[in-house]
C-alpha cells in the first residue's frame, strides 16, 4: 500500500531525516510505500494532525508544542528544567522512559492515534533583537511561542509576553517587528535562517526540543500483525539512527550561525546566570498540575522515576 507521512520540518531537518530512515526501512523490508509530506505541503501543525484523525495522512509528526489543546499531558514536556541537558542522559532518558512509551500512548490512544515514538531535536535556545542576560532582559518582549498553554506560562513568569504563532507565520513576524524574539533548537535555528531577522541567541539550559512520531489507530489496528512490526522495527531503526546523528549538531549549528552572520551575539548563560530563569520558573510545574489533574501528576511523577534512573 501507498502510506502517507506529514511532518513539520524541511525534508533535510531533523523530523526529516527521522521521516526519510523510516521510508527507507519500510520500502527495503516490504511492497508499501511512504510519501513523504514535507512542512509546507499540507498545512501548519494543526492540520497534518487533523488530516491523521481524519484517516487522510497515515503517519503524522507533530510536537507536543501544538498537541496541548489535544492531549494537556503532552505539555509536561514544557516544565522548564525538567529534562537533563546531558546527551547521554537525554538519550537514555527517551528510550527507556515508561512516562514516554507506556503512559502516554493510552492519552494519545484516545485521541484516535498510535504513538509510536517521541524523541529530542536539541536543546532550545532563544533568540531575540536585544541580550537576554535576566528575566528583566525579557519585559515587555513579545515572545513567539508554540500554541501552547504551559510555554505561554512559562515566558509570562519570566516576563516576557508570550504570543503563540503557527511556525509559517514566526520568520515574517520577526521581520515586521511584530515579535522581537522565539525559541528552538540550535539546528532549526540555522537552517530555517532566523538569525537573519534576529540578533542575539541566547541559551538557558532550559529545555530540549521533544517530538512525537503516530499513525491514525484505526488505520494501524486494521494492520496484520506483520505490518506492524514492521512499522514498529522502522520506527526503532530511525530512532537509532536520528540520536547518533544528534551528536555535535547543536555545536556544529551554532557554528555556522557565526560563520553566515559574524556579528550574531552567542551567549551561553553560566550556571549562576541561569539561577533566576531556574528560580522564576519553578512554578511553571504548579501550573502544569493545576492544568492537568491527576493524570498531569501521574505523568509528571514517572518522568522524574525515569529521569531518576538515568541519572
Ligand atoms: O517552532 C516551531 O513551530 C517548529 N520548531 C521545530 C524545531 N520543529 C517544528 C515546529 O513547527
Amino acid at each position: 500500500a501507498e502510506w502517507r507521512y506529514a511532518f513539520e520540518e524541511a525534508l533535510h531537518e531533523v523530523q526529516g531525516v527521522f521521516a526519510t530512515k523510516f521510508k527507507e526501512y519500510i520500502e527495503e523490508h516490504s511492497d508499501h510505500t511512504v510519501t513523504l509530506f514535507p512542512f509546507g505541503t499540507l498545512g501548519e501543525s494543526t492540520d497534518i494532525m487533523e488530516q491523521t484523525q481524519a484517516g487522510i495522512l497515515q503517519f503524522v509528526d507533530q510536537s507536543p508544542g501544538f498537541t496541548g489543546a489535544l492531549i494537556p499531558e503532552a505539555q509536561v514536556f514544557f516544565v522548564p528544567y525538567l529534562l537533563p541537558q546531558d546527551e547521554d542522559q537525554l538519550f537514555e532518558f527517551f528510550r527507556t522512559s515508561k512516562a514516554i512509551n507506556e503512559m502516554f500512548p493510552e492519552l494519545y490512544a484516545r485521541q484516535g492515534l498510535e504513538l509510536l515514538t517521541m524523541f529530542p531535536e536539541g536543546e532550545v535556545c532563544l533568540t531575540t533583537q536585544q541580550p537576554v542576560m535576566t528575566p528583566a532582559d525579557l519585559n515587555e518582549v513579545k515572545f513567539r511561542v508554540m500554541t501552547n498553554p504551559l510555554l505561554v506560562a512559562a515566558y509570562d513568569v519570566w516576563g516576557a509576553t508570550p504570543t503563540p504563532l503557527p511556525w509559517g507565520e514566526v520568520y515574517g513576524a520577526l521581520q515586521t517587528g511584530i515579535i522581537q524574539g522565539q525559541e528552538n533548537p540550535g539546528f532549526f535555528l540555522e537552517s530555517t535562517k532566523i538569525y537573519e531577522v534576529t540578533n542575539v541567541i541566547t541559551c538557558l539550559g532550559h529545555n530540549n526540543f521533544t517530538t512525537a512520531v503516530m499513525a491514525n489507530k484505526d488505520f494501524f489496528d486494521a494492520l496484520a500483525a506483520q505490518d506492524q512490526e514492521l512499522i514498529r522495527s522502522a520506527i526503532r531503526h530511525a530512532f537509532d539512527y536520528i540520536l547518533d546523528y544528534q551528536r555535535g549538531l547543536h555545536e556544529e549549528s551554532l557554528a555556522k550561525i557565526k560563520q553566515a552572520k559574524p556579528d550574531m551575539v552567542i551567549n551561553i548563560l553560566t550556571e549562576e546566570q541561569r539561577q533566576p530563569f531556574m528560580e522564576a520558573a519553578a512554578e511553571v510545574e504548579a501550573t502544569f498540575i493545576e492544568m492537568t489533574g491527576d493524570s498531569g501528576r501521574a505523568i509528571l511523577d514517572q518522568i522524574k522515576a525515569d529521569l531518576a534512573a538515568v541519572r
